[in-house]
Parts: C-alpha cells; structure tokens; sequence
C-alpha cells in the first residue's frame, strides 16, 4: 500500500511548506491510512479520500483508538473528547484532497472519521508524533 501514498505529489508540492512538513493521509471505506510517526510541530495533513463514500477526519490526542462512544453506539463523542480534538475536516466527495494545518506537540493521537458507524468500520488509526 505504501507506495501508492507516496505517488501525490500535485503541481509541484515539495513535501515542506511555509507551515511545516506535508503528512499524506488517505481515507477509504472504511480505513484510514497515515504514517505510524511523525514529527513533532507545524504540518499539513493532505487528506485523500478515495471513497467511494465522503468522509472526514477528525485529530484527537489519545492513548489508543479506545474512544468514547455515544449513547447511539455509531458515532463517536466528539464532546467528550473536547479538548482533546486538535483538528477536523470534511473530505467531501470521493478523489478530492484538502489540506488540514495542524500543530501537534509530542504524543500519542488518533485520526479517525465520525460518520455514522465509520469509526466502528476500522476508520481510525494511530500516529506517533516526537
Ligand atoms: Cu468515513
């Protein structure tokens, strides 16, 4: 699967900018795919959504993926993780990317989508930042 993360590179993006290092993330049904470890600071997630369905991607500091559901058992508590979420995008249709600029300090998050029943899905992953 790696090597087709790697293969973005649109119109002459470098990997660095203005605001930090570039991180790709891709988004399918229903998985989430992003490097394992990341530096610490300013970077960009770029998220791809390969879809078929929209998704989006929520940033929350977290031990694990072992987060707070709500009383609907589908999604989940995104009050509860307050303040814990340090960023959140909707990805919008299938093929599109969009850009969210984050500022992550060393520890431990997860990326994940909170559609109805996506996180349940395996919509979610773990990233290392140091
Ligand atoms: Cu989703």
């Amino acid at each position: 699967l790696l090597p087709l993360l790697v293969a973005v590179g649109c119109g002459g993006t470098s990997g660095t900018s203005a605001s930090g290092s570039v991180v790709s993330v891709t988004e399918r049904d229903f998985s989430i795919s992003a490097p394992k470890v990341v530096p610490a600071g300013e970077m960009v997630l770029r998220v791809e959504n390969q879809g078929p369905d929209p998704h989006e991607l929520l940033v929350v500091r977290a031990r694990n993926a072992d987060l707070p559901l709500r009383s609907d058992g589908l999604t989940v508590s995104e009050e509860g993780l307050q303040p814990r979420i340090v960023g959140a995008l909707a990805t919008g249709e299938p093929q599109v990317v969009r850009d969210l600029s984050v500022r992550l300090k060393p520890g431990r998050y997860v990326l994940f989508c909170n559609m109805s029943g996506h996180f349940m899905g395996g919509m979610h992953a773990l990233i290392v930042v140091r």
